[in-house]
């Protein structure tokens, strides 16, 4: 196993997080560093710190260093001039994981624009500093060949998409088809870890690779489950992580696609967390599902993981996240299968619901359209 030096924030959430995020790209931190703040311009730490992780590099000989917050590629460049060493940032430390866990022709593609991106949005940097000739030869390049880079990895990003395109097409003509047929759709949403796939397997019988790893699950898988006699299609889907830039999100657009168009989301919440990471990712998680256009009245709350803590806690805490007006949070365990039965209730009574709103609002119109002026 490949080992690390970690350098994060000062604080436990981000510290876990940081860990998780290494364990699940295969590497093991041999050592910790933390420090408050992480964007100082020439090296994101300071030159005392600096000198203090040489030290420490020399003796332990990592064979990466990993940097938990986006580092521009004149900072990664400084870094790596001095500890000779590969500097992996936060973003490029996702992409790993994402890169390893990808198994789809899709996912595989969705990856690959990614890092692309990630690529771009440095060439960027490198072509504006070369040619403001400040740094000619930046890194190697000189202002020509970065030019060629930088077009070619715009042309490999087109061809990508399209490609993408062309999937998301087959899934728009699938997702057409099973509404034709008449299935409601419902999708799992949430952190990454909260227990989704534990969840859609319990609900479905299906026998999906779930983990305690952060990123398991990067393509969606769709299953049929009945409720109340009633079909119903669930989909899977790729879990969400705080200062999980745009792009990436962009890039799995035609995954998280699924949330846009299912009639209902259940937001799977691991409710065990401490209130500080519950009250970070469930905002997290509200933030990601609103930036795909997913409203609130489509959603379900999860609690899960209600097996690790005691219930009057449980109440403490949908009172703070101010879930107890909606009604619409039920506590769980995936693990156990408590309550997993009331949260398809809970489903199928909001969307005869819907249905009778959809009813009656048209019925309406239709009165309007007969009697108005
Ligand atoms: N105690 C307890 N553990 C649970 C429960 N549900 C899930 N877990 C554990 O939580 C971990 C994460 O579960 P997953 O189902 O893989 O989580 P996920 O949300 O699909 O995660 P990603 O695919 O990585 O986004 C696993 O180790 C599960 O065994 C639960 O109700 N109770
Ligand atoms: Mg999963």
């Amino acid at each position: 196993m490949n080992s690390v030096i970690l350098i994060t924030y000062d604080k436990e959430d981000a510290i876990n997080e940081a860990k998780g995020l290494c364990d699940a790209a295969g590497y093991q931190v041999v050592h910790t560093i933390t420090q408050n703040f992480l964007k100082k311009p020439k090296y994101g730490i300071s030159g005392g710190v600096l000198e203090r992780l040489e030290e420490i590099s020399e003796k332990l000989r990592p064979d990466v260093i990993v940097f938990d917050e986006i580092l521009k590629p004149s900072q990664n460049y400084n870094l790596a001039s001095v500890l000779h060493r590969e500097i992996l940032d936060r973003e490029a430390l996702i992409l790993e994981i994402f890169e390893s866990r990808a198994s789809s022709a899709e996912s595989k593609l969705q990856v690959k624009l990614a890092q692309l991106r990630y690529e771009m949005a440095r060439a960027k940097e490198k072509v504006r500093l070369s040619s403001m000739g400040e740094q000619p030869g930046f890194m190697g390049i000189g202002k020509f060949e970065v030019d060629v880079y930088y077009n070619d990895i715009k042309h490999r990003m087109q061809t990508i998409r399209s490609k993408l395109d062309k999937a998301g097409k087959q899934r728009e003509l699938h997702r057409q088809g099973r509404k034709r047929m008449g299935f409601k759709t419902i999708s799992l949403a949430g952190y990454t870890s909260a227990g989704k796939t534990t969840l859609f397997n319990k609900m479905t019988g299906e026998t999906r690779a779930q983990s305690k790893e952060l990123f398991t699950t990067l393509s969606t898988t769709t299953r049929r489950v009945t409720i109340n006699q009633e079909p119903f299609l669930i989909s899977d889907t790729v879990g969400f992580i705080s200062k999980l830039p745009a792009y990436m999100i962009d890039a799995f657009k035609s995954t998280l696609e699924e949330l846009r168009h299912a009639d209902m989301i259940i937001v799977v919440i691991d409710i065990s967390d401490s209130l500080f990471e519950l009250k970070k990712k469930f905002a997290s998680c509200m933030r990601t599902l609103s930036e795909l256009g997913v409203e609130k009245d489509r959603m379900v709350y999860a609690l899960n993981k209600a097996d690790l803590i005691k219930p009057e806690e449980i109440e403490k805490k949908i009172n703070i996240l101010n879930l107890i007006e909606n009604k619409k949070q039920i506590p769980v365990s995936a693990k156990t299968g408590k309550n997993v039965n009331q949260i398809k209730g809970l489903i199928k009574n909001i969307i005869e619901n819907q249905n009778l709103s959809k009813f009656k609002k048209n019925s309406f119109r239709g009165v309007e359209k007969k009697f108005g002026n």
